[in-house]
């Protein structure tokens, strides 16, 4: 049997990030976790793109843009969206994971959802990189992953 599996091997690869501000105590870390994990495998930091936008609910439009310009072989999106914050929790939660999806299957590039959506503000941070992991290294590690297994596909 053929199998196709990609490798966590990031060198010559361009990637772009984009995080919202909303909740930054969070995002920050979840940007710092995907950085670390895209450098770590051999992306350089030069290779590296940051675009930062106001709440997650922007990330979908912003992150199409970036996977349709043509710049970059994938795009990591960030972002927190904490239930006790604000009553339109569920809407910006279903349109961020929506939009993502749609982007990424559109544009034919790789959109990781590092998007957390949590009851709490400290659910958020150990999913960040306090206790449970770091959801923007995991997102990261997605598109290391499927950049690499994409183009074995074609
Ligand atoms: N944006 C977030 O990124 N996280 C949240 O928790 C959040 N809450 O709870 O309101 C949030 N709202 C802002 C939203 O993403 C848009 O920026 C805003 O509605 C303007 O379009």
């Amino acid at each position: 049997m053929k199998v196709f599996e990609g490798k966590y091997e990031g060198k010559g690869r361009k990637v772009a990030i984009v995080a919202s501000r909303f909740n930054d105590l969070v995002t920050g870390h979840l940007v710092e976790g995907a950085q670390d994990a895209l450098v770590r495998h051999g992306v350089s930091d030069a290779d590296l793109t940051l675009v930062k936008v106001p709440g997650a609910f922007e990330i979908p439009l912003v992150a199409g843009k970036l996977a349709r310009s043509g710049r970059y072989d994938a795009v990591v999106a960030l972002g927190a969206v904490i239930r006790g914050s604000t009553p339109h929790f569920d809407y910006v939660a279903a349109e961020v994971s929506k939009g993502i999806a749609h982007e990424s299957l559109s544009s034919g590039v790789p959109i990781a959802f590092g998007v957390l959506t949590t009851d709490t503000i400290e659910q958020a941070l150990e999913r960040a990189g306090l206790k449970a992991g770091n959801k923007g290294w995991d997102a990261a590690m997605t598109v290391l992953e499927l950049m690499d297994l994409l183009p074995q596909l074609s």
